[in-house]
């Protein structure tokens, strides 16, 4: 009988953009994972420092792996079992800081291109921003489309790589194929070429930061994806007995 592994993205799957867990939500959810012996893997396109500020270290251990950077650094049990490092291209830290200086958002807080093992974290409000800004920042990228214009920037600049919208802030970019659609293998190899895989994530949508293992779960048989809006319609698939193939 093949097994089934239950894979979630964090941020605005079960936590707010860069907030922790509600801890009645992780109770649920815990209580969930023991009654049913769900296999769960964690799928964030976050580092590792910023995932153990949002979900606590005895969630993190009921879960059987944790894959941060969209998929390019995995862990297993407290130990690292891998990290791919990204060849960045020529070019391209100085195209970013172009962008920087020609952006209309002018309300710039610091730490704009951060890069994370297999990947950089592009954004043009900033890492250092505090929550309100980071929210100002939404609504005004939701109207003027920044984010999907860098994105179209960089797909005309260097055709190697991939850009997706992660989070609430922020673009993700890496080389061609190291996106979250990875981890497929690395758990077809754990588990056998014929596992089941149910995933949950916010971003299955095009140019989004799920959309690769979506695309990639979609030519599976044995596996299904699930768009949310937020961590409540994860509790609500959750509490509700909605996840299965
Ligand atoms: O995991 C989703 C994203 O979460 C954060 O995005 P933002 O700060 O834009 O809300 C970032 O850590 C980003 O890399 C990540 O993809």
């Amino acid at each position: 009988m093949p097994e089934t592994l239950y894979l979630f993205d964090v941020d605005g799957t079960l936590t707010p953009h860069r907030q922790p867990i509600d801890e009645e939500f992780a109770s649920v959810f815990l209580d969930w994972l023991a009654t049913k012996g769900c296999k769960v893997y964690l799928v964030t396109g976050s580092d590792i420092a910023k995932t153990t500020e949002q979900i606590f270290p005895s969630f993190i251990d009921q879960c059987q792996g944790l894959f941060t950077c969209s998929g390019n650094v995995f862990y297993s049990k407290g130990q690292k079992v891998y990290e791919n490092t990204m060849i960045i291209p020529e070019g391209l830290i100085e195209n970013l800081e172009l962008y920087l200086e020609q952006s209309e958002w002018r309300q710039q807080q610091g730490n704009h291109i951060e890069p994370r093992p297999g990947m950089i974290n592009f954004s043009t409000l900033g890492r250092n921003a505090s929550q309100n800004m980071r929210e100002a920042y939404t609504k005004w990228d939701a109207v003027s489309g920044e984010r999907e214009d860098i994105v179209a920037y960089l797909n005309e600049l260097h055709p190697t790589l991939e850009v997706a919208i992660g989070g609430a802030i922020s673009v993700d970019i890496y080389s061609v194929g190291a996106n979250k659609g990875q981890i497929v293998e690395t758990l077809q190899d754990l588990h056998g070429k014929d596992t089941n895989m149910i995933f949950v994530g916010d971003g299955n949508k095009p140019g989004g930061n799920d959309w690769p293992l979506a695309q990639r779960l979609e030519k599976m048989d044995n596996s299904q994806w699930y768009q949310v809006l937020g961590p409540e319609e994860t509790r609500a698939l959750i509490e509700y007995d909605e996840l299965f193939i």
